[in-house]
């Protein structure tokens, strides 16, 4: 089960934290993965971390919030392997703030690169996968949207557009044999959050307020993503699934 060999993906974010622990995931389960980040020699290291596993994978750099770049990528992608099966539209930025400081260039850097660039990278692979009648999209939502927290409020808008988009092309898509699914995680250890991490009253809260006790490892995100992108589950359609060691079941 869960087999995902002569599959064709695209991981946005894909040089550290979550997109990386997806990418090798998805290319252990047998999938060709195209990494992507703007950082072209830290994506070099993930691919021969990829081959050292004799796994299958290759580097592609751009930012995502360039509209034609991400574009090209995904024809690019499409073009020279003849297919496009998996798109895990993952890469994400964060901009901590209250809200009386919150330059509006941020919100809207936070929002072209979380939201947009999502929309645009979904659209792009639903014109790959809908002619052939079959496809995978998962994107990268956050507990954030459900139950937030102050100074991230670009943020917590994009990942709360995020997760209703994931529905509404769940519900455009379906019927072209295309699921679209969230993976919503709660607090990982990742490079995004080094800044939470190294504050020792908001490490000591998310232990506490977690009923696991402790932040997610990023190698736990991966099967999810695995998951959603197999073949067996094709009637898994719309979900946004909290990947969040209980957080958001606890009070
Ligand atoms: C924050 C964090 C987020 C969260 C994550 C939880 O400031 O709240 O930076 O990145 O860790 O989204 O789902």
């Amino acid at each position: 089960m869960f087999d995902l060999t002569g599959k064709v993906a695209l991981v946005t974010g894909a040089s550290r934290g979550l997109g990386w622990a997806m990418a090798e995931s998805l290319a252990r389960a047998g999938a060709h993965v195209v990494l992507n980040s703007r950082d072209g020699a830290a994506l070099a290291a993930r691919v021969a971390e990829l081959q050292a596993q004799g796994l299958s994978g290759e580097a592609l750099a751009f930012d995502v919030s360039d509209t034609t770049a991400a574009e090209h990528a995904v024809a690019d992608i499409a073009g020279r392997h003849g297919r496009f099966d998996i798109l895990v539209a993952n890469a994400g930025i964060n901009h901590r703030a209250p809200i009386g400081e919150f330059a509006l260039a941020d919100f809207q850097r936070v929002l072209a690169t979380n939201l947009t660039a999502v929309w645009v990278l979904c659209k792009a692979a639903a014109g790959q996968m809908v002619p052939h009648r079959r496809g995978r999209i998962i994107v990268t939502g956050s507990i954030t949207a459900f139950a937030a927290r102050p100074t991230v409020s670009a943020y917590v808008a994009s990942k709360g557009a995020v997760h209703a988009l994931t529905r509404q092309l769940a519900v455009e898509l379906a019927p072209a044999g295309v699921t679209v699914n969230c993976i919503a995680p709660g607090y990982f250890a990742t490079e995004l959050n080094t800044p939470l991490l190294g504050n020792q009253e908001f490490n000591d809260w998310v232990c506490k307020r977690t009923p696991a006790g402790r932040w997610g490892d990023p190698r736990e995100i991966g099967p999810a993503a695995v998951f959603l992108a197999s073949d067996e589950a094709a009637y898994v359609n719309g979900l946004v699934m909290t990947v969040d060691g209980g957080f958001t079941a606890a009070m």
